[in-house]
């Protein structure tokens, strides 16, 4: 090769500039994407760019420019849209939760972690080709803890962010290494002019009025309040004695945007909790029956989900958090069932 060919096939194309701006979120069909797509084009976010499994609800499509059906492991239907838009952040929300991803572990390893790390690598590639700092930011989960015993949990304090991570499930695993992943590149990057700038919530349960979970180990409460306010029976795959920490679903949709808006100057870590709540599960059913005096609610642990949920801390330390970037929850117990799930719940019922 000579030097002139050589200077040539290596020369930086300028990027293209005319290029739209844009966000990615990635399983924008699920539970956070659906509020994230609505919260995000209701603050003005014009250029979304929905990627799911599975065809959209026109509720979600409708707000975004494009929508693509595609697994998130089909490099080159992610490729696309980094060629065809500069994406400058990417919700990174598509994965297999811990209940599914203990039934398919490898399912899980692939889609979590090899998937995730294809789009942190288009995510860089094209972070560096246009000298700019993609924000990549990732949902990640009380389930990156495994605290060794109940009495150990029953003691501990809140939870603080480099504490008890030895993960029982394929999910924590998934979560915590891409975390380290996402950690290591930002780090790596941080003196380069473009670069990945990774930023991951560790989110408790999530309560949302408006859809219904699965798949995840966290669900015993959202689905007790949904089946009572249908008037179904619920059994609950935990006792009643059994607590982790939970937020509402537009407290968790304010953290993750408010995270991806932070001065990067401010933030001292890449992985923050945020916790808001932490109810046991008999404390739900009370308070759904206060709400539904004719809830139905049982209790039939099931031994392998209630493990994991007796690995999951009780509360978490979210000190940074709120340090950091301001993290602070509208809603504590009672104003989530008073203020907004049942309102929110009734509404949709309504609505159908
Ligand atoms: C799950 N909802 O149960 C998720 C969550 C805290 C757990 O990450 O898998």
């Amino acid at each position: 090769m000579t030097q002139d060919s050589r200077d040539e096939s290596e020369s930086d194309t300028p990027p293209d500039t005319t290029r739209t701006r844009a966000v990615l979120i990635t399983g924008a069909g699920g539970e956070i994407g659906h509020g994230l797509v609505h919260s995000l084009q209701e603050a003005g976010q014009q250029n979304l760019l929905a990627v799911d499994l599975n065809p959209l609800d026109s509720s979600v499509a409708s707000r975004c420019r494009e929508t693509v059906v595609a697994d998130i492991r089909d490099e080159a239907a992610m490729a696309r849209l980094f060629a065809s838009y500069e994406i400058d952040t990417v919700y990174h929300l598509a994965a297999l939760l811990s209940s599914t991803a203990e039934k398919r572990p490898f399912d899980a390893h692939d889609i979590n972690v090899n998937g995730t790390i294809t789009l942190m690598r288009l995510a860089r590639e094209h972070a560096s080709q246009h000298n700019s700092r993609v924000r990549f930011l990732f949902p990640s989960t009380i389930a990156v803890y495994g605290l060794p015993d109940l009495p150990t949990k029953n003691r501990a304090e809140p939870v603080r962010e480099d504490q008890f991570l030895q993960p029982i499930t394929m999910y924590g695993c998934n979560k915590l290494y891409c975390e380290q992943v996402g950690r290591y590149l930002t780090w790596r990057d941080r003196e380069a002019s473009g670069g990945l700038d990774f930023r991951a919530v560790r989110f408790p349960g999530i309560l949302s009025a408006e859809t219904t979970p699965t798949g995840g180990t966290s669900d015993f409460a959202p689905l007790m309040i949904h089946h009572a306010a249908k008037g179904e029976r619920y059994a609950s795959f935990v006792d009643a004695d059994r607590t982790i920490p939970f937020v509402t679903m537009p407290d968790a949709i304010r953290a993750i945007e408010q995270l991806a808006a932070a001065d990067a100057k401010r933030l001292s870590q890449t992985v923050y909790n945020v916790g808001a709540f932490s109810p046991s599960a008999g404390d739900f059913a009370e308070k759904t029956r206060a709400c539904f005096p004719e809830a139905d609610i049982a209790f039939e642990p099931v031994a392998a989900r209630q493990n994991i949920v007796d690995s999951w801390p009780a509360r978490v330390d979210d000190r940074a958090a709120r340090h950091d970037w301001r993290y602070q929850p509208q809603y504590d117990f009672d104003a989530a069932f008073e203020s907004y799930l049942i309102p929110g719940i009734q509404r949709a019922i309504s609505a159908t």
